[in-house]
């Protein structure tokens, strides 16, 4: 573990140097307050601090504050060094936001175990986060997949719906669901339609741009999320997908032959502004053409199917 050392004072600084790396501690010395701030801002700076109360420029404490002032992650455990042992000392360093102090000339048994203590108390944060990012994934991700859960792609689409407004730009909304995939499954069985699904799902998202969001919206349903994408250009994304599906499974041998998909899409660029939920039935409205149209092939949604929709219509 990474550990800060700033100590004005070079007899001292030397010591707690040698004693940290015999400990096994990866050091970083400076000499005084605005140096031990400026590392701790740096990427992949300590999270365990130790600092001297007494330094030119930015005293210790001073250090705390500007740690403590930045909120609450990454969070940096400090140890403050003092040769102060009053007590309304000790509280101005605590309530400036050091976890612990000792004082000088230190007992190197007490400063060994309140590191102890410190390098425990970041390795249980450190756990916490780990184990709170892995529930937003779980949360955000479909689990076969990888890709976007529904109610996040939701999310997203509706984001960038209120984006595409502020900024006056157009946005593509597709629709692709797996055409026949119900005879995948009863003749191949249920993991070979698994297999598919992340194969396809593969393929897709290795064919849409870094800033278009996929999700997988149900069984075999995805939503793309495209934004900037007038009709047009949509429409060149949906085709590409759609080939691009096609011809990913075409040489797997997971199915009998290659898997293709129906696209519908639809954009703001040519709806103009709609509610979410409108642009999303316009998509499906479109999907549902092209699956009656033949399937494997792409659809745009009508601006009279809208017409029907706002009369209260399903599309
Ligand atoms: P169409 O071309 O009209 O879309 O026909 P289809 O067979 O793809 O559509 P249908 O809605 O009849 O069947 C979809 C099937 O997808 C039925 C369901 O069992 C299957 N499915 C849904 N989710 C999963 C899944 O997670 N894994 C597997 N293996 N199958 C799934
Ligand atoms: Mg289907």
């Amino acid at each position: 573990m990474k550990v800060l050392v700033a100590e004005d004072d070079p007899v001292s600084r030397r010591a707690l140097e040698a004693f940290l790396r015999r400990w096994g501690y990866e050091v970083t010395v400076v000499h005084d307050g605005l140096a031990a701030w400026k590392a701790l801002q740096e990427e992949s700076a300590p999270k365990l601090a130790v600092l001297d109360w007494m330094m030119p420029g930015m005293d210790g404490v001073q250090v705390c504050r500007e740690v403590r002032g930045r909120g609450p992650e990454p969070y940096v455990y400090i140890l403050l060094l003092t040769a102060k042992d009053r007590k309304q000392d000790v509280v101005e360093g605590i309530e400036a936001g050091a976890d612990d102090y000792i004082t000088k000339p230190f007992n190197t048994h007490e400063l060994k175990a309140r590191l102890r203590t410190g390098q425990r108390i970041i390795e249980l944060q450190e756990e916490l986060i780990r184990a709170r990012e892995e529930l937003r994934v779980r949360a955000t991700r479909d689990a076969l997949t990888g890709l976007w859960n529904h109610a996040a792609i939701l999310d997203i689409l509706r984001r960038e719906l209120d984006r595409s407004r502020r900024e006056g730009a157009p946005l593509g909304i597709m629709m692709a669901d797996i055409d026949h995939f119900k005879r995948i499954n009863d003749t191949r069985g249920h993991m070979a339609g698994d297999q598919v699904l992340r194969q396809v799902a593969e393929s897709l998202q290795g064919t849409v741009r870094v800033y278009d969001s996929i999700g997988r919206y149900g069984g075999e349903e995805f939503l793309v999320v495209a934004p900037g994408s007038d009709a047009a250009s949509t429409l060149q994304l949906a085709e590409r997908l759609r080939a691009a599906v096609s011809e990913a499974t075409a040489t797997s041998g997971v199915a009998a032959g290659p898997v293709t998909v129906s696209i519908g899409f639809t954009s703001t660029g040519e709806l103009g502004e709609r509610d979410w939920d409108v642009l999303l039935r316009a998509a499906d409205g479109a999907l549902y053409a092209a699956k009656s149209a033949g399937r494997d092939r792409v659809e745009m949604a009508m601006a009279a199917e809208l017409v029907t929709s706002s009369a209260g219509h399903d599309v």
